[in-house]
């Protein structure tokens, strides 16, 4: 298999879908398919306005490729780590919102990668964990803070500590992800997802994926200033106009009950 090889791309209409294609290593991750991973994320074509990260074969990563940690030193480690932090953060805060695609084992550095995402859809056959306790190692993708974000550090903390895995209807339960679905229609759903977050106008977008997680950490007069000055940019674009302009001329899709 070639580096390029090692994540694959394919873009249909608004939709580019990423996928992990190193099965026979249950898609370990190696820093050149992070970076491979990086070089798809810089060439998407313009048209491309949400991504699916998916994966091939039986599990969606088993984490770090352990192989490369052996011969690293401490400061190789830090450098390692913060290659990976990189590309992750241009997933997390790039210009396209990211549906994840989880199945199987979701595990270590894995769920690290999966944690980027802004929305994550589970298959049945999904398990999370966390096994760096048992590698002798920790977290070097960002997980102790994005997986913390998500579902608190106490939980973390016992993941670890234990190396209990989570099942994808535990994972539903405690908001590791967002929808959980039987095996073989995860990618109906994601895609589905990712339409539906396609036709949304792309400065509402933009503003979702990046005020939210600032206004989180933000205290809480801070967060009110830049919901207001991030809410009036975004409602001043000329799509919003026409947008609320169809809903008041009854053009307009209404709000569905579920
Ligand atoms: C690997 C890796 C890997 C598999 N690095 N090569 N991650 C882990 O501790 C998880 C380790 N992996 C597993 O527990 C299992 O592989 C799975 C439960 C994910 C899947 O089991 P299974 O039976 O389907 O596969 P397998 O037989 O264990 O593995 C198939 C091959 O993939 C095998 O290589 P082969 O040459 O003998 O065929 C495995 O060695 C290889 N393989 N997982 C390297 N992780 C930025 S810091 C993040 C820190 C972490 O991610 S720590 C968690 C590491």
């Amino acid at each position: 298999m070639t580096p390029s090889d090692l994540v694959t791309c394919t873009v249909e209409g608004a939709v580019a879908t990423l996928t992990l294609n190193r099965p026979a290593k249950r898609n370990a991750l190696s820093l050149e398919m992070i970076r491979t991973l990086d070089r798809h994320l810089a060439a998407l074509p313009e048209s491309a306005r949400v991504i699916v990260l998916a994966a091939n074969g039986d599990h969606f990563s088993a984490g770090l490729d352990l192989s490369e940690l052996g011969e690293m030193s401490a400061a190789e480690g830090v450098f390692h780590s913060r290659a990976w932090y990189e590309v992750f953060d241009r997933l997390q805060f790039g210009r396209r919102p990211v549906v994840a695609l989880l199945h199987g084992a979701v595990v270590g550095g894995g769920l690290e990668l999966a944690a980027c995402a802004h929305v994550r859809v589970a298959e049945h056959s999904a398990y999370f964990g966390l096994p760096e306790g048992q590698r002798g190692i920790f977290l070097g993708g960002g997980g102790s803070v994005r997986i913390s974000k998500l579902i608190g550090f106490s939980r973390v903390t016992e993941m670890m500590l234990t190396g209990r895995t989570y099942n994808a209807d535990l994972a539903m339960q405690v908001g590791l992800v967002h929808h959980c679905v039987p095996d073989g229609e995860g990618a109906a759903k994601a895609l589905e997802l990712a339409q539906r977050i396609a036709s949304n106008a792309p400065m509402s977008n933009f503003a979702i994926m990046h005020a939210l997680p600032l206004i989180a950490e933000q205290p809480m007069s801070h967060g009110l200033m830049t919901e207001s000055l991030v809410g009036a940019i975004t409602q001043s674009a000329p799509e919003a106009k026409a947008r609320m302009a169809d809903f008041l001329a009854k053009r307009a899709a209404k709000v569905e009950r579920s």
